[in-house]
């Protein structure tokens, strides 16, 4: 028997969309004791939601917008989850038409966070609230317990915290959700998310790559691999579910079942839009950006096909002269390595959008709210927390004196799995470069000087001195002789 509350009870939120997010947004809200209004524009999704899991708790169906708003208690709370762009702005603009001032309209979808920043700014000026909400977990966390990263005016989240609290992840008695910062931080930092996301599967793939094709190992010897390194320095959700794919064989064949799947990566935006961001930031995210060319080449479909004729010369060794258990412990500390390198950029990124649009992020916060919920949670978060605790203001999270310590321990092996998947032909795109931004970092000189000699030589582009103040030409073309601009 269905328990969907009488239409003179009002709901203390409501959800519009009630595709797979949506609805199980919307169950997660109803199963923790909230009365839900729940509106989808086309009413099959409202009636099928209903139908199969009104007994979870109260719900409020609507067929119209109008009668939608109606069903909520004021402020009215309303979270959208309709596909991200038009679709987002069609549904806004009935709300905000709908609704009156001090209302809030939350949009869970993944939007680009300009889009929210221009959103709120439109919103506002017709005296609703408008908080762009970041919400990770994918469709399993949105009904058990999500990551949610809100964004907008600081007096919505007085509103809006407890009921986003009571269906959020908990980890050790915390809710995985706080108030992020103005407009578009909550959006801008569940991009990142998704970006340090990517980099983050990237280095696992590179891993199995190289256990896979390095070490000749089984996908369900390495499944194992992949448990015992779960239970160490890189528990995490991304690590376990590795195991899970690996150890799985193909219904069909019976081979294993990544065997099996086509190797070109998909991708829906957010990695990119964190690539973008980081280059207009001017924020080395290497790994992160690797991540995003490495799923493009791999559905590069007809160049690679061509590359794979026996086109392009290998000069590659075809096996390592390597002890296989010392190469997996290898590969295992290089993973550890370049994970924590793709982690360091995601949140110097952070930290220079949060700079670029006033927003005061504290990455305290995400290192707290990440650690459960999202697709990223993973244990060494508490150590990130503890980093920033002891310096807020870390010139970068790879320079903690916990995560310098780590690399002692992870430099030879990484330099190592470096070297002999280059030896092998085997491509790690983001175990290789993360390295080269490592030692870009530590390097005392870069070749930076001889561009910007390059740079005033064919552009007149002037360089400083190491010497003295001041910028400085030479006349490249004429005597040679330098003059102080
Ligand atoms: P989809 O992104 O597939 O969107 C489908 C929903 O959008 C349906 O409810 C559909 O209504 C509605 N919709 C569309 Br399309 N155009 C509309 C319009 N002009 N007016 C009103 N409604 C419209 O749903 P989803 O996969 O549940 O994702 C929802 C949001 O959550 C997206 O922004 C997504 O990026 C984000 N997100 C998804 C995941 C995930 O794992 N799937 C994870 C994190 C965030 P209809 O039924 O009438 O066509």
């Amino acid at each position: 028997m269905t328990q969907s509350a009488e239409k003179t009870d009002l709901a203390q939120i409501g959800v519009v969309g009630l595709a797979v997010m949506g609805s199980n947004l919307a169950r997660n809200f109803a199963r923790n004791g909230n009365t839900v209004a729940v509106y989808n524009r086309s009413p099959e999704k409202t009636h099928a939601l209903i139908s199969e899991h009104g007994d979870e708790g109260a719900f409020i169906p609507s067929e119209t917008v109008e009668d939608f708003v109606a069903s909520l208690e004021r402020p009215r709370k309303a979270i959208i989850m309709v596909k991200a762009g038009a679709a987002t702005d069609a549904v806004i603009e009935q709300l905000t038409e709908a609704m009156d001032e001090g209302d809030i309209i939350i949009d869970g979808g993944n939007a680009l966070f300009t889009d929210t920043i221009r959103r709120e700014k439109e919103v506002a000026a017709k005296g609703r609230h408008f908080v762009g909400a970041g919400i990770s977990g994918g469709e399993e966390g949105a009904l058990n317990g999500p990551a949610i990263m809100p964004g907008g005016p600081k007096e919505s989240w007085e509103t809006l915290g407890p009921i986003l609290e009571s269906i959020a992840a908990n980890v050790d008695g915390t809710p995985c959700v706080t108030h992020i910062g103005p407009d578009g931080a909550g959006h801008f930092v569940k991009m990142v998310h998704n970006g340090i996301e990517y980099a983050d599967m990237q280095v696992i793939g590179e891993a199995y790559q190289l256990l896979r094709y390095g070490a000749g190992m089984e996908p369900a010897e390495i499944a194992e691999v992949f448990r015992e390194w779960n239970a160490g320095d890189l528990d995490s959700y991304l690590i376990e579910i590795t195991a899970e794919v690996l150890a799985q064989t193909d219904p069909v064949t019976g081979a294993p079942l990544v065997d099996v799947i086509v190797d070109a990566a998909g991708q829906k935006g957010t990695g990119r839009w964190t690539a973008i961001n980081g280059l207009e930031l001017g924020v080395p995210i290497t790994g992160i950006a690797e991540s995003v060319f490495a799923r493009a080449l791999s559905s590069a479909t007809a160049q690679r096909a061509a590359a794979q004729e026996g086109q392009l010369p290998s000069g590659a060794i075809t096996e390592l002269n390597v002890d296989k258990a010392e190469f997996v412990e290898d590969v295992r500390r290089a993973l550890y390595a370049a994970k924590l390198i793709a982690y360091s950029q995601g949140f110097d990124e952070i930290k220079a959008g949060s700079e670029e649009f006033g927003w005061n992020v504290d990455p305290r916060d995400l290192a707290t709210i990440w650690r459960g919920g999202c697709i990223i949670r993973a244990k060494f978060l508490d150590r990130i927390r503890e980093a920033y605790d002891n310096n807020a203001d870390l010139p970068a999270l790879i320079l903690d004196p916990y995560f310098k310590g780590e690399m002692e321990n992870l430099i030879d092996p990484w330099r190592r799995v470096v070297v002999a998947a280059t030896q092998l032909g085997l491509p790690v795109p983001v175990f290789a470069s993360s390295l080269s931004y490592y030692d870009s970092l530590r390097a005392e000189r870069l070749p930076a000087a001889l561009i910007q000699g390059q740079r005033d030589f064919f552009g007149a582009h002037t360089f400083k001195r190491v010497d003295r103040e001041g910028t400085f030409h030479i006349e490249w073309s004429g005597d040679r002789s330098l003059t102080e601009m």
